[in-house]
C-alpha cells in the first residue's frame, strides 16, 4: 500500500486527502496514516493539513528501486537492488551478498553507512540522505592481476556522468577521487575476493555526495557536494540508475581493460598531470611532477634530475588539491 500511496501522491497535483486515498484503495483512514508513517519513516518528507491532506514534498530525496528501475537501461547492472535503511558499510554488505552467492549486477545501496570505508583503512563519512552509497557487485572472469583497471574506469564512468547531468567540469584526482574544482566530490573503493588465481567477485563501491549544505570540520577544506556545487539537490534514484548505465558501458565495451581509448579520456580528465606532487617510497619523501598516466593505470613521475618512475600504490599528494 505505501508503494500505491507513494505513486498517488507523486502525481498529484498538490494536496490529497485521507479520505482520497483510503476510497482509492479501499482501506481504513487509519491504515493510510499508518502507511503515510511509514513513508515518512523511510525519508519522504509528507506534509500534512487537517484540512487538505497530504502531499509530498520531495520524492527525488529518496532512493528508491522503483524509481531506479525507471530510468535503467543496463542488461545486468543493478536488475537485482537491496536498499537499506542504515548499514556499517555497502561494501562488507555487499561481499557478504558476494559469498552466499548474489548475482553478479547486484547493487547493495543504504540511505546511511555508519562506518563506510575509503582507502587504506580510513573512513568515508555518509549521512544519512546526503548521498549515494553504494556498492556494486561484479563477477567478472578475470584474474586478479587483471582487475587494477577497474578503479580508474569506475572513476572515469562517475567522472563523465556528473559532468554531463549537471555541467561540471569534474576531473579525476589520480587514482579513484572525483574532483570538482579541487574538492572531493566522490570517492570509490574497489575490492576484491579471489581464490588461487580466478577472481570470486569484485565489490565496486562508490560514494557521491548529493544533497550535504556543508561538511563536518575535519572534511570542510577537502569536501564538495552536487548541491554545493550546482546550488540544485539532484534526484538521487535517476543518478544512481545513469552511474549504473554508465558504468556497465564503461566496464563492458572494453572488457574490464584499460586501453588506448579510455586511457587517453582519463588523461584528459586527469587532475593531477601537470601537477607538482609528493609522494614516500619506502622511508624517503619525493617530490615530482606528475606527467603521465601508462597503459597500466600507473601514474608517470618526473623526479628533479628528470629520470622518471611510476607511482602505482601508496598516497599521492597534489599541489593544489586538498
Ligand atoms: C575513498 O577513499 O575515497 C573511497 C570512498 C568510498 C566510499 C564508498 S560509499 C559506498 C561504499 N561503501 C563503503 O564502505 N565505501 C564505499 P580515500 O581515497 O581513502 O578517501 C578517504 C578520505 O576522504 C577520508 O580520509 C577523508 O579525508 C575524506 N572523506 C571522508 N568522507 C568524505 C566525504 N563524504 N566526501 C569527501 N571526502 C571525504
Amino acid at each position: 500500500m505505501q508503494n500505491e500511496i507513494l505513486e498517488i501522491l507523486k502525481t498529484a497535483d498538490g494536496y490529497v486527502s485521507g479520505q482520497q486515498l483510503s476510497d482509492r484503495l479501499g482501506v481504513s483512514r487509519t491504515a493510510v496514516w499508518k502507511a503515510i508513517n511509514l513513508l515518512r519513516d523511510k525519508g519522504y518528507t509528507i506534509s500534512s493539513s487537517t484540512n487538505k491532506g497530504y502531499i509530498l514534498l520531495d520524492a527525488q530525496s529518496v532512493i528508491s528501486k522503483d524509481d531506479i528501475a525507471k530510468h535503467l537501461t543496463t542488461k545486468e547492472f543493478g536488475k537485482s537492488i537491496i536498499i537499506l535503511d542504515t548499514v556499517d558499510s555497502t561494501n562488507t554488505y555487499a561481499k557478504a551478498c558476494g559469498l552466499e552467492g548474489a548475482s553478479s549486477g547486484t547493487v547493495v545501496i543504504a540511505r546511511e553507512q555508519t562506518n563506510g570505508k575509503g582507502r587504506l583503512g580510513r573512513a568515508w563519512q555518509s549521512q544519512k540522505d546526503s548521498g549515494i552509497w553504494m556498492s556494486l557487485l561484479i563477477r567478472p572472469q578475470l584474474s586478479p592481476m587483471e582487475v587494477s583497471s577497474i578503479t580508474p574506469l569506475t572513476g572515469l564512468a562517475v567522472c563523465k556522468t556528473l559532468n554531463r547531468l549537471f555541467d561540471l567540469d569534474c576531473k579525476i584526482k589520480w587514482p579513484n577521487d572525483v574532483i570538482a574544482g579541487n574538492k572531493k566530490i566522490c570517492g570509490t573503493l574497489t575490492e576484491m575476493t579471489a581464490e588461487f588465481d580466478a577472481v570470486e567477485h569484485i565489490i565496486i563501491g562508490i560514494g557521491i555526495n548529493c544533497d550535504n549544505e556543508s561538511f563536518p570540520e575535519e572534511i570542510s577544506k577537502k569536501a564538495t557536494s552536487v548541491f554545493i556545487e550546482t546550488g540544485k539537490k539532484p534526484n538521487k534514484s535517476k543518478l544512481t540508475a545513469d552511474i549504473l548505465n554508465d558504468l556497465e558501458k564503461e566496464l563492458l565495451c572494453c572488457d574490464y581493460k584499460l586501453n588506448t581509448f579510455n586511457v587517453k579520456e582519463y588523461r584528459h580528465l586527469c587532475a593531477t598531470l601537470g601537477k607538482e606532487i609528493s609522494f614516500t617510497r619506502g622511508n624517503r619523501y619525493i617530490s615530482a611532477v606528475a606527467v603521465d598516466v601508462n597503459p597500466q593505470g600507473e601514474l608517470v613521475a618526473m623526479l628533479s634530475d628528470g629520470t622518471t618512475c611510476t607511482v602505482n600504490s601508496g598516497e599521492v599528494t597534489v599541489q593544489g588539491i586538498y
